[in-house]
């Protein structure tokens, strides 16, 4: 844990009792600083005091007599529109802030030196983080891995010169982080998302181009024109920057370069300083960095974990042993020709057409509940499905749009494709990789839990099979 030794004397209010919440009150605790908690939820409210923390009906409470809000990510700040202890926070003018703004206070207090590489960006966030703190922890160094990745960043060991905090940070959670400024900044991508919670495609840009506008060296992915205009900014600055790519080359970063081998692709990075490019890793056969869109994320890593004095060599070996993260194209079984590919996280059609992208022969297992478009956008991807299986609520309308272009059967339940599908797989012509993929392309909730509860039903079921 980071205790929070900022604010010792002080009342401060923490709003949502979730797992960042939860962390925030004990830490501002241990640092010293009276902590008053609440939630709209009153079972987290009985939870938390349960633990020991001081809960108090927030409606009722005078907010002049605390010195900040910090808010939990979940909760709006300004769309749809402002929480209601937001909004008694800005009436009484105290500050509003988030657990990645507590730990950047504590940082530039305890060891403002110490390195801490911060990762946001749509899509790539966890494999990117998680792929930084692998590459690290291979070379020896001491790391810390949280923020939206999972562990709230507060329950991490404090920063110190000597170890590495390696930080994933939503939108949400750099909304409530006006100092965060890393040592290292990444920006991958961005496509529109968490619009709900943004009002616009340019509020919600503009809120993730912050990470690496205050950070001492920015590396930012140029493959959509958002992030192409956040990159020209940052280079306008004057300060430290790379660009990354798995387009195009670049002038001065990282880019995968492909290069056609007897049928498949060999996918390299290649790194550019001074205007001259070097191959530093092969990608070709890394069953977890699978597809153009994990090209971008080991380009961001390398630059990252470069820049912070770690051997090219080094790090081109710890992408070969990175084990992946669950449920993102992980392979959870081979037998024989068939290779069982789980990609429960892919929510939406977006994320599918990374997995549809990266096999040939697929089974596809697809559907739940839809998304809007459904999987109108992935129709020129329908040359590599075999059959489709289809599950959940979305199966007529998904069946519609496959309709004479690809075979498939409405299975009903996950239990029923898996065992279609692997049979069918198995007995597939031809002697080349099958791949079973269950990447639904929707959300889980009309069958289960959620993704990850989904994907490890899939895990169990093909574990099970003969
Ligand atoms: N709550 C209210 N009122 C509200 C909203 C929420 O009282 O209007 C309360 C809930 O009752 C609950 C608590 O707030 O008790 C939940 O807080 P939270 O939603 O912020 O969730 P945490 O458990 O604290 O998890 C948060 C991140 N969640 C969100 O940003 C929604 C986690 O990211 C993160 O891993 C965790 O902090 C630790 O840093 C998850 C996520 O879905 C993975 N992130 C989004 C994404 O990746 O797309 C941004
Ligand atoms: P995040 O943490 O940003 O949600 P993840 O690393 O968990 O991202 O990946 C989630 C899904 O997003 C993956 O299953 C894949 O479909 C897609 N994805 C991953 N990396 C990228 C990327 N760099 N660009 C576009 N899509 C990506």
């Amino acid at each position: 844990m980071t205790p929070i030794t900022s604010f010792v004397g002080k009342t401060v209010a923490v709003f949502g009792l979730g797992n960042s919440g939860a962390a925030t009150a004990f830490a501002l605790r241990d640092g010293g600083c009276e902590v008053i908690c609440f939630d709209d939820d009153e079972r987290s409210v009985g939870i938390a005091s349960g633990y020991g923390l001081r809960t108090a009906n927030l409606r009722a409470a005078n907010w002049k007599d605390f010195d900040a809000l910090v808010l939990s990510p979940g909760v709006p700040l300004t769309h749809p529109r402002p929480h209601w202890t937001v909004e008694r926070a800005r009436a009484a003018g105290i500050q509003i802030i988030g657990d990645v703004e507590l730990f950047c206070i504590e940082r530039a207090k305890l060891a403002p030196e110490a390195p801490f590489i911060a990762i946001t960006g749509t899509n790539g966030k966890s494999t990117t983080t998680a792929l930084i703190a692998h590459l690290l922890t291979a070379a020896g160094k001491s790391v810390e891995m949280g923020g939206n990745i999972g562990a709230p960043v507060l329950s991490l060991m404090p920063p110190s010169a000597d170890r590495v905090h390696v930080v994933e940070c939503s939108s949400f959670q750099i909304d409530l982080a006006p100092s965060l400024n890393p040592s290292i900044g990444i920006h991958l991508n961005v496509t529109a998302d968490h619009i709900d919670r943004h009002g616009t495609i340019e509020n919600y840009a503009a809120i993730k181009e912050r990470l690496i506008a205050a950070s001492s060296h920015a590396i930012i992915g140029v493959d959509d024109d958002i992030s192409r205009g956040i990159a020209a900014r940052r280079s306008a600055s004057g300060r430290p920057m790379q660009r990354i790519s798995a387009e195009a080359p670049v002038d001065n970063g990282v880019f995968a370069g492909v290069t056609a081998n007897d049928g498949a692709l060999d996918v390299r990075l290649v790194r550019v300083a001074g205007g001259m490019p070097r191959v530093v890793a092969n990608l070709s056969g890394i069953g977890s960095l699978r597809g153009m869109h994990n090209a971008q994320n080991a380009a961001a890593a390398f630059a990252a974990v470069s820049a912070l004095g770690v051997a090219d060599e080094v790090i081109a070996e710890g992408f070969r042993t990175y084990p992946g993260l669950p449920h993102r194209m992980e392979e959870v079984a081979r037998k024989g020709k068939v290779v069982f590919i789980n990609d429960s996280k892919a929510t939406n059609a977006d994320s599918t057409e990374k997995a549809l992208t990266s096999f040939r022969e697929i089974f596809w297992i697809a559907g739940g509940k839809a998304k809007d478009g459904g999987i109108d956008s992935l129709r020129r991807y329908f040359p590599n499905i075999a059959r489709a299986y289809l599950i959940g609520a979305s199966a007529e309308s998904f069946a519609a749009t496959l309709d004479g272009h690809v075979p498939f059967e409405i299975s009903g339940t996950l239990d029923k494709a898996v065992a279609d599908a692997a049979r069918d797989a198995a007995a597939h012509g031809g002697t080349g990789e099958v791949c079973v993929l269950l990447s639904p392309a929707c959300a889980s909730y009309d069958q289960f839990q959620n993704f990850e509860h989904r994907g490890d039903v899939f895990r169990k079921l093909v574990a099970a099979l003969p």
